[in-house]
Order: structure tokens, then sequence, then C-alpha cells
């Protein structure tokens, strides 16, 4: 079991993240962007330890992503909400058809397909009823309209609210609640890096008018020297002993000046305590404060998948599912789409790096076709090591730029592929967050790494863009096939 009460709480890319409570029990969604399936779905009972339990959009006809869909496309922002007896997730595909609205009795799903909301203009939807059962949906700017949730279509047209401080960028992010006599919009602005914050405000209806927190904003760690920055998008929550909490946003960015962040943003939880009637989030710690509510540790994750069921909702792929077929039992196959990981077409099946310092192995029967391991951040962003006709090779795709760093030669048939993760241990203020040696293990276990690569490069900020880092399998020519894929955090 798991027990330790650490930020994050769901560690690697799992931005935007939204929460809601039914009964004990508690879920959450993140953003997913690019990958399908989409929109992750977590459960916890103690909003400490979650566990995925399926993603909400796991059909190609809830999620189109076409072809073109460019990385950091997608889908954005999630909002997901418990009322009258259903589950309710709202979310912005910007690639396709923009503002969708989705319903399920089980989070776990069958989620239902889209009611588009095709006059609900802007991202990041929220929704929130009032006592009278109308449905009031709020939108990044901030603007805001009544919504029909049977048919999709809007009640009125939409009214501008309150946009957060005067001059701050990006106010976003929107969550309407009811809490006590009043209706609080809790808002992130100053944009998703580092200047990121979350403010709030408050008005006697969920039209307002709203009255700012004069202790804006309620939560920011713009500034700081905190291991945990870039803090915003938040989603209040009360605990099973009714204290008050946030699950938010917040990035750890590593090596020196001027920091770059690999794993994407990731899903923390930070106390809540009311003053004068406000929400004053924090501190926001990588250690959690001891909770005073039982604590339900999530199952460890098993480090190996072998492919012999069901793949785990954690994998995900690009924009459809993969190009697979079940043809040998045991092993997962994998057709090409693409020639390389350059192409958004690319088959590959992947998972998030979730640890800082992880490691990965995966043994790979090349047949007559091409893949291989891949670190991933987008299609021009990206590191792996490919096997074909008897050679690894370790590639590098940085921006513009492609190259072989290191090869060798590999005997015919299953070979192990592998990459260690390390943070980097210089003092030297232009190191990077951490390094990556890709190589090959031998029989005995013996792992030979072919080269050791810088990982700034596969950082958001050198990247750009809303994603974090995944590490999976492709396959560039032909068809190839894998017995197991091994994630372990730490080396
Ligand atoms: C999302 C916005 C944001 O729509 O980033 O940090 C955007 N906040 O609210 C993409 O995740």
């Amino acid at each position: 079991m798991t027990s330790d009460l650490s930020n994050p709480v769901v560690a690697g890319f799992h931005p935007d993240p939204s929460v809601c409570r039914a009964g004990d029990d508690y879920y959450l969604a993140c953003s997913s962007f690019e990958y399908f399936p989409g929109v992750p779905i977590f459960h916890s009972r103690d909003l400490v330890h979650w566990t995925q339990i399926g993603n909400a959009l796991d059909r190609p006809s809830q999620l189109p992503l076409p072809p073109g869909t460019r990385s950091s496309g997608g889908l954005y922002a999630p909002t997901l909400r418990h009322h009258d007896g259903r589950f309710w997730l709202v979310v912005t595909n910007v690639s396709a058809g923009g503002n969708q609205l989705y319903t399920a009795t089980d989070p776990a799903g069958p989620w239902s397909e889209p009611i588009p909301l095709p006059d609900v203009a802007g991202i990041d939807p929220d929704l929130a009823w009032d006592a009278d059962g109308t449905c009031w949906c709020t939108v990044a700017g901030v603007s805001q309209v009544r919504l029909d949730t049977a048919t999709g279509s809007v009640l009125g047209e939409p009214q501008r609210i309150w946009s957060g401080t005067p001059g701050a960028k990006a106010p976003e992010a929107p969550h309407l609640y009811r809490i006590g006599d009043h209706w609080y919009l809790l808002l992130a602005e100053g944009g998703t890096e580092r200047g990121h914050a979350v403010s709030v405000a408050r008005g006697p209806s969920p039209s307002g008018p709203f009255e700012p927190c004069p202790f804006n904003p309620i939560l920011t760690h713009r500034g700081t020297d905190h291991p945990i920055q870039n803090t915003g998008h938040a989603d209040l929550v009360q605990a099973p002993d009714g204290s008050w909490w946030m699950v938010l946003l917040g990035v750890r960015p590593g090596g020196g000046s001027p920091g770059w962040h690999v794993l994407g943003r990731e899903t923390h939880l930070a106390p809540v305590r009311w003053v004068d009637g406000w929400p004053v989030a924090g501190p926001l710690t990588l250690d959690l404060p001891a909770v005073g509510w039982p604590l339900y540790p999530a199952a460890a994750e098993p480090v190996r998948d072998d492919f012999d069921g069901p793949m785990h909702p954690r994998w995900v792929s690009l924009r459809r599912p993969p190009s697979t077929s079940p043809d040998r039992p045991g092993w997962l196959t994998l057709h090409a789409a693409g020639g390389s990981l350059d192409d958004l077409d690319v088959t590959l099946v992947a998972r998030r790096q979730q640890h800082l310092a992880c490691k990965a192995r995966t043994l790979l029967d090349p047949g007559e076709g091409r893949g291989g391991l891949v670190v991933r951040l987008d299609e021009a962003h990206h590191y792996e090591i490919e096997v074909f006709a008897g050679t690894a090779k370790v590639l590098a795709r940085i921006g513009p730029l492609r190259a072989e760093v290191a090869s060798c030669p590999v005997p015919d048939g299953p070979v192990v592929l592998g990459v260690d993760v390390a943070p980097a241990s210089t003092d030297d203020p232009r190191c990077g967050p951490d390094v990556l040696a890709f190589g090959v293990e031998g029989a005995d276990g013996t792992f030979t790494a072919l080269a050791t690569l810088d990982g700034r490069y596969l950082s958001t900020e050198v990247a750009g863009g809303f994603t974090g880092r995944v590490i999976g399998m492709y396959c560039a020519d032909g068809t190839v096939r894998f017995d197991w894929f091994d994630y372990a955090g730490g080396l």
C-alpha cells in the first residue's frame, strides 16, 4: 500500500483538475489534449490517494480528434460535477466542435455521447445549478449563460461577469459554488506559467454582482523559490471531516535557471480556511499536513504491464485508438501508421511519466518492422531507442533538428530496450532538470546505456504547450510486438 501524504496527489501530466463528491466518494477529471482516450477519471475516498478508474471519453464518437489535431490541441479543462443523481462532464474540444456536455451514472463509464454546446463560446466551461435547478455555464473570460442541459441550447444571452484582478492576464478556469449565503466564483489568473494564481469573488446570486476577495490572490507561488510553481486552476471540495480543500495544478521545475518542468502540470491538494467568509488557500506543500479523516491508501501499481488482458486506462495513444491486432496472445502488436515519431499519426501506446526519477523497460520483438521505446513531449521533441534489421539506434528530435545519437548491433529476435531518467546532479546554474540514459538490457539484466541526453529539451519550457512527458512503445514501419512494459518510479 502507498500511504504517503504528499503532493502531487496525481503525479505526471494531469492538469486542470476538477473534483466532485458523491456521498463518501470523490472523483477527479483532468485535461488530455491530443491523447486518446481522453479525460482521465480518478477515484478517491480521502482526497489524498487517487486511483484511475477510466477515461471519460473512450470512444472515437465521443472524442473526435481529426488527423491534423496539433499537440496541445484537443481537449482542454473539464469540469466534473455530481448533480441530481448523475455525473456531468463539460469540456472543450478546441480541435473539433468546441464545448461538449456528457453524462454518466457511473463515473468509470460508460459516458454518454456528446451533447454539443454550440452557443457556449470560450474555454474552461463550468457547470453550477441554482436552487431552482437552472444550470449556469461559466467560461474563461469570464462570461456566463444559462443552459438547457437536455438539448445543449442556451437560455438567454451570455453575460460578462467578474474577470479577475484588473490587469492580470488570462482570467480562466472559473468555478461557481453556492456555499452558505454566497455564490463564490473561483478563478485562475496570471497565465498558466510562473505567474499563475487563484483568486475569488462572491455575490448574492449565480450571476453576481461579484465583489473581489480583499486577500486576492488567495493562492500563488509566483516570485518564490517554492518547489511547486505555476500554481492555479483550482476547484474547491469539502473533505470527509467538513474541512475545505482545493485541487489545483502545479509544476515541479528542476535544473538551474530558469528551471524546466518535464512532467507537465500535475494535480496538487491544498488546505482552504475561511477568513471573514472568504476561502483562503494554503500552505501548498510537497508534504501534506496530517488530515483528520481516515486514509485509504491505493494499492501500489504493479511495475509490469504484461498485456495479457485488457489495457489499463493509463495507456494512451495519439488522436485515435492505435492500430493493433490480437495476433499474438499476451503481446501488444502495433502496426505502423506514420513513418516516425515526427508524424502526427504515428502508432504510439504510452503512459505518463509520473516520477522525476524513473526507469522503463520493454521487451520488443521487431520482426521485420521498426519500432522502439520513446520519451515524448510532442512530435517535435522526443528521444527514442529504436530497433530495425539487427541494429538499435538512439534518436533525438529537438525542434527542427533530428539526429542519430548512437547505435549498436542487437541479436535477431526479442530485445529489451530501456531508459533511466535521473534528476541532474550538478550545481551549474545552466544544468538541465534531468538526464535520460537510453540503452539495451542483456539477458542477465545488465543495462548498457548507448547515450545519455539532457532532459531540458523534453520540457514544457522548451517545447511549449500544455502537456508533459509520456513514455511508451511505438511502431514506425511494418508490425512490431511488445511482450511487456515495466515502469518504476525511482532508480
Ligand atoms: C486551460 C486553462 C489553463 O484551458 O490552461 O492553467 C489551459 N489553465 O484553464 C489548458 O490546460
